[in-house]
């Protein structure tokens, strides 16, 4: 079976769907017996990055450790996603520039923050709008959209079969399955 290595990297708000989706990628590339790795917050902020905070400079230092990692699996011949919102273009490049462009696929998780806002899944929007929690991604610290970024997901208008449909037909499409 023929694979190209890459990194599917989601972007997105708190809430936007890019856990749910990344998982949903993955379980569709398993079907296609496709060998990926997914990274997100349960396994790196929890594990090797639970020294870093959500200040502007630890986000930096979090994406950049999660952007060399993604390419040591890239390396090993692995499709690599990664579900972090990322929030910084900046970052983002720097990842894309380190792996290089051909390797790099942006998904940007495009869901309206009314829409997260009303998922608040964990309650960190009602947390960041109270101040119990400062330095919050679309209420007090900045979220910059891609500007071109490979794939745009609408979550608030697909399924999440549809969205990770979206994400599969790119890498046919791109020849990375
Ligand atoms: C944003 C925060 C914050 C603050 C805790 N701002 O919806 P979640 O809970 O499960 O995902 C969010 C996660 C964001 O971590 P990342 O590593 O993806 O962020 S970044 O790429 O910006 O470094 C949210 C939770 O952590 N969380 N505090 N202040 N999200």
């Amino acid at each position: 079976k023929n694979q190209k290595p890459c990194i599917l990297w989601f972007t997105g708000l708190s809430g936007s769907g890019k856990s749910t989706v990344a998982n949903a990628v993955e379980s569709k590339l398993f079907e296609a017996n496709v060998h990926s790795y997914l990274l997100d917050g349960d396994n790196v902020r929890h594990g090797i990055n639970k020294d870093l905070t959500f200040s502007d400079e630890d986000r930096i230092e979090n994406i950049r450790r999660i952007g060399e990692i993604s390419k040591l699996f890239v390396d090993s011949g692995l499709i690599v996603l990664t579900a972090f919102i990322s929030p910084f273009r900046a970052d983002r490049q720097m990842v894309r520039d380190l792996v290089g462009d051909g390797e790099f696929i942006e998904v940007f998780i495009d869901t309206p923050i009314e829409v997260c806002e009303q998922r608040d899944p964990k309650g960190l929007y009602k947390k960041a709008r109270s101040g119990e929690i400062k330095q919050f991604t679309g209420i007090d610290s900045p979220y910059e959209a891609p500007e071109r970024p490979e794939i745009v997901v609408k979550t608030a208008e697909l399924t999440i079969e549809g969205c990770a449909d979206l994400v599969l037909e790119h890498l046919r499409a791109k020849g990375y399955l």
